[in-house]
């Protein structure tokens, strides 16, 4: 456990969530010697921090699973459609200690610089705990949704009641009974706890910005049958989810929402909408123009607003919940439970911050340019600096000891979403550029380890030392990611794949939208033509 206060080793893999865990294990069945370095004092990456009353998974629990093990995935029993945060994190347990991982991971250490030193060819790697690690490997396992975001509101530190951030809940938990609490942030984070603090709370005041679209999760026990049918077939089914766009298969559309006629649409949406089955894939992949007709999107986008006034008893605070600012998908839909039902609730309040707009927290409570308010809480379901802040927050130099972030000052830049010019042996897995985001984090995650341990794998058979993405092939990926971005409704919106929710940050449409199944066919024939774009150096 104890990595000492200098070492060598093959590789530094930063982050003991889902994807450094399974780097971990990919780089020791190499043989390689592997420090993790974790920052938590528990292993899980985002499912360790965000323990928060009702944190669950918006994909399908069998979906999202490793693959990479038959008898893992065979053996591991889900309890539910979406596992709730607490399985999820005995399920990385359970991985960890079956895999032996634990004895690799030095947990409540966090990476805070890593510099490449040209002549030895070797990154090396310091920690707040002041450790120096020389690895010739780097290996960024640090999450897309892990750098948690406040809002820059004056008078937080002067505030007398208790605050939380969904991102950094504490471990002992929190108790909301009987007070009179705030929740900033309607994203998922704040639609999945505020139905629960309204179970608890004397008062719940929202303050939203900007409303979402909410499915209904129709969250269920799974059923022992489906499980054993999911597994019976289990190779297949991975198969198909790699090949898929947001993998996660789905039979594929093959017309525009506007070439059916408007029942048949309607019945679709419906289906979608109450079927227990159902999952943001389904609502997304029923038409196959969703995201990319704006006309075809607000035939959804409208459907959703009238359920929404179907649900919500008051006229006005539905007209308030209704989103029109953005077409459905182009932010992260959100997956419900109650969550519309809560503003029927007597103590339940919502506030549109947009009309009044958060002016500061004050001693007691929360002032906007309109109102003051008492509050005893106030949880921030604020978000995070997504896919770069945790890439960003490490003090990360390349050649010539140019800083990573400053490399992306005007917006990220790599080779495939997992290589950066001028940053040998340097990794980001999921990283900006990478489909990431947009599809079942697992299955992208496991892309990634598994091409990252090829290529290592390869360079050591070829006796080669490093590998490095040109700028030539840095520039064109760059570049063919933001084409692909504008042929699609995702910059329309402002949101944190754009980097708008942080001040300052760049409005460049980071994740990679071309699909899991179609990225994961460019990174194979990079690497079947010799890491083409990338070079090999002895
Ligand atoms: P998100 O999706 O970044 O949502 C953050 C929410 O907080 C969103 O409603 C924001 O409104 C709101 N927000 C952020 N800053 C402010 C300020 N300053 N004032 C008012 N409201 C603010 O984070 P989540 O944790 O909910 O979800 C992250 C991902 O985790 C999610 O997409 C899933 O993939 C899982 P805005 O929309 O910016 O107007």
């Amino acid at each position: 456990q104890d990595a000492g206060n200098s070492r060598e080793v093959d590789a530094v893999v930063v982050g003991a969530g889902l994807s450094g865990l399974y780097m971990l294990h990919k780089l020791r069945g190499l043989g390689l010697s592997v420090q993790v370095c974790e920052k938590g004092e528990g292993i899980g990456g985002t499912w360790f921090w965000n323990r928060y009353p009702g944190a669950r998974v918006d994909v399908k629990s069998l979906d999202y699973a490793y693959s990479f093990d038959p008898a893992l995935e065979q053996e591991w029993e889900w309890t539910e459609k979406y596992p709730a945060q607490e399985e999820l994190l005995r399920y990385i347990d359970h991985v960890a200690d079956r895999f032996g991982l634990r004895p690799h991971i030095r947990l409540r250490t966090r990476v805070t610089g890593a510099a490449f030193d040209e002549e030895a060819g070797r990154w090396d790697v310091r920690t707040d705990r002041g450790d120096r690690v020389s690895a010739q490997y780097l290996v960024m396992a640090t999450g897309c949704l892990s750098a948690p975001r406040l809002p820059d509101l004056p008078g937080l530190d002067a505030f007398g009641g208790e605050w939380y951030h969904t991102g950094d809940w504490p471990a002992e938990g929190a108790d909301f009974t009987g007070k009179r609490v705030a929740v900033i942030g309607t994203a998922s984070s704040g639609v999945q706890i505020i139905p629960l603090i309204a179970e608890q709370a004397a008062q719940l005041t929202v303050f939203q910005r900007t409303p979402n679209f909410v499915i209904p999760a129709n969250n269920h026990p799974l059923d022992p049958e489906t499980q054993r049918a999911v597994k019976e077939r289990y190779a297949e089914v991975r198969k198909a989810n790699r090949e898929s766009g947001f993998g996660v298969a789905f039979p594929e559309a093959t017309k525009g929402a506007m070439e059916v006629p408007d029942d048949e649409r309607d019945a679709y949406y419906r289906k979608v909408w109450y079927d227990r089955d159902n999952s943001l894939v389904s609502l997304l992949s029923g038409y196959n123009d969703l995201i990319i007709s704006k006309e075809s999107n607000d035939t959804i986008a409208q459907f959703v607003r009238d359920r929404i006034a179907e649900v919500v008893d008051d006229p006005e605070v539905a007209g308030e919940l209704q989103p029109r600012d953005h077409p459905l998908g182009a932010k992260r839909p959100c997956l419900g439970t109650n969550y519309y039902e809560t503003y029927n609730l007597p103590h339940v309040r919502l506030v549109n911050v947009r009309r009044t707009p958060l002016a500061e927290i004050t001693p007691t409570g929360i002032r906007t340019s309109q109102e003051e308010f008492a509050f005893d809480a106030v949880v921030f379901a604020t978000g995070f600096d997504a896919i770069t802040g945790a890439l960003t927050a490490v003090d990360i130099r390349g050649r010539g000891g140019v800083r990573l972030a400053e490399k992306w000052a005007q917006g990220p830049r790599t080779y495939l979403g997992l290589a950066v010019a001028g940053f040998p042996n340097l990794f980001t897995i999921t990283g900006p550029g990478s489909p990431s985001v947009l599809s079942n984090m697992m299955v992208s995650i496991e892309q990634h380890v598994e091409w990252v341990g090829d290529a290592i794998a390869a360079l050591r058979s070829r006796g080669e030392r490093t590998i490095e993405a040109t700028p030539e092939a840095e520039d064109a990926w760059t570049r063919h990611v933001g084409e692909v971005a504008q042929a699609t409704l995702y910059p329309a919106a402002d949101s944190w794949y754009m980097g708008t929710n942080v001040p300052g940050k760049p409005r460049v449409f980071m994740p990679y939208p071309a699909g899991v199944g179609v990225y994961r066919q460019k990174c194979d024939e990079v690497a079947a033509a010799g890491y083409e774009g990338f070079r090999l150096a002895g």
